[in-house]
């Protein structure tokens, strides 16, 4: 009878207490001249559409992807076929796409007795990540501990792996996943890397190398909050999980809400938009706990803050067109990386300032690490280009981690032989 109902309760949760995405569709829209580009862009000012850009609004040309709910279907579609916008349909019902990545899901093995066991090929609850990290630190206690280094605004511990053969104070290079939490690749890609870490120490020379002389900081579920509501209330989420007083819109944009051109265009001061920079710089804890952490360590030599997807490697500015002091070395590094990740499956990244790259955004994660002396500060936009964005299927979690970890070993590798 308890079992009974105990069931009853969770599918009433699982079916009841979930958002479902029926009829919403992805449209790729292409403006083809700068009349075309500013009609797309009046469209995220119409907040009863309530609309959620994938890939935001950028130049004459460039895709914009954005999800439609069903309600709004019908006028975005008139709304483009009028004004002679061409669009096309990535996501016939999105729906359909989240069934199939819950039935993959199911499949996984939820209860490994260790890092062995773990399945790295699937999705997990976030609960699953914070045993997995535990076991990895029982497992590797010479150099794997873990630092919580603060608190989500729900009350979820901030866990940060730390990587250490040795010494105190170590220069250091930081790596986060996970701060929007819709972005499930990029969690389960640091998952991955944890292992890779543990795995490669004392057998691949250049990592070993590394590790003899640096200390790697690895904070996989950076947006806790977040990540939870995606995997039991809203597939979709982005934002943190506050409230936001005087409104019944929760969340600020932990990428807009950093000390860097905070506020500036490319944030939204609408605490309803997904894009809301927040009441003030680092208003957010999860967002707040990482600037304590920067400063009081003091050491940080790269910091490589990962999102996907549209396959990219960026580096600062994202506010402003003022070239970094260090563009050249960051550009060609960015080069070398790509094109180590490339050389696994193929794999097509684009690679340059976030500005020119992809659009302006204010109040960026790696615009205040770099302007706070890190000078190997990275941001990554992991796979795909928009056939699946952010529900990409967990037979590419793998893939994806494997050719990210190539990358990644660029810029640590470089980081360590050209101390600064
Ligand atoms: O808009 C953003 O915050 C980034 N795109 S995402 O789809 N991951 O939300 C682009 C901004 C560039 N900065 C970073 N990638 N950090
Ligand atoms: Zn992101």
């Amino acid at each position: 009878m308890m079992r009974g109902l105990l069931a009853f309760a969770a599918l009433f949760v699982a079916v009841l207490g979930k958002e479902t995405f029926e009829g919403h569709q992805v449209l790729r829209i292409i403006p083809k001249d700068d009349v075309q580009l500013s009609l797309v862009k009046d469209l995220e000012d119409i907040i009863e559409f309530e609309l959620d850009f994938w890939r935001g609004v950028t130049h004459v040309s460039v895709p914009v992807d954005v999800r439609v709910p069903f309600h709004s279907l019908q006028s975005v579609k008139i709304y483009l076929e009028v004004q002679d916008i061409e669009y096309s349909i990535m996501v016939e019902d999105l729906q359909v796409m989240l069934d199939e990545e819950e039935l993959e899901s199911a499949a996984r093995v939820a209860e490994p007795r260790n890092t062995d066991s773990f399945d790295y090929a699937k999705y997990h609850p976030i609960n699953e990540i914070y045993s997995f990290q535990d076991m990895l630190v029982a497992e590797n206690p010479n150099l794997v501990s873990k630092i919580v280094i603060g608190q989500s605004y729900e009350g979820r511990p901030l866990n940060v792996l730390k990587f250490s053969t040795g010494g105190t104070n170590r220069p250091a290079i930081w790596i986060d996943t996970g701060i929007h939490s819709r972005e499930w690749v990029t969690q389960a890609s640091g998952t991955w890397f944890a292992k890779k870490i543990v795995t490669d120490y004392g057998r691949d020379p250049a990592l070993t190398a590394i590790l003899n002389n640096m200390d790697i900081y690895l904070e996989i579920v950076t947006n806790p909050d977040g990540y939870y509501f995606t995997h039991n209330s809203n597939r979709m989420w982005r934002k943190t999980r506050k409230p936001n007083p005087g409104s019944s819109c929760i969340g600020v944009d932990p990428n807009r809400n950093w000390d860097a051109g905070f506020g500036g265009p490319g944030a939204s001061n609408n605490p309803c938009t997904e894009t809301y920079h927040g009441p003030r710089a680092h208003s957010e804890p999860e967002v707040k706990a990482i600037v304590d952490f920067v400063k009081s360590h003091g050491n940080i030599k790269a910091f490589i803050s990962i999102h996907s997807y549209s396959q990219m490697l960026l580096y600062p500015y994202g506010y402003t067109t003022t070239a970094v002091k260090d563009q050249p070395e960051l550009h060609s590094l960015a080069k070398k990386a790509i094109t180590d990740l490339a050389s696994l499956y193929g794999t097509r990244y684009r690679y340059g300032s976030i500005i020119s790259t992809i659009y302006q955004a204010s109040g960026g994660t790696i615009d205040w690490t770099y302007n706070q002396g890190i000078k190997y500060s990275y941001t990554f936009e992991l796979r795909d280009t928009g056939r699946y964005g952010f529900i990409l299927p967990a037979n590419q979690i793998l893939p994806t981690a494997r050719e990210t970890w190539l990358a990644l070993m660029a810029i640590m590798d470089h980081t360590f032989k050209n101390p600064y």
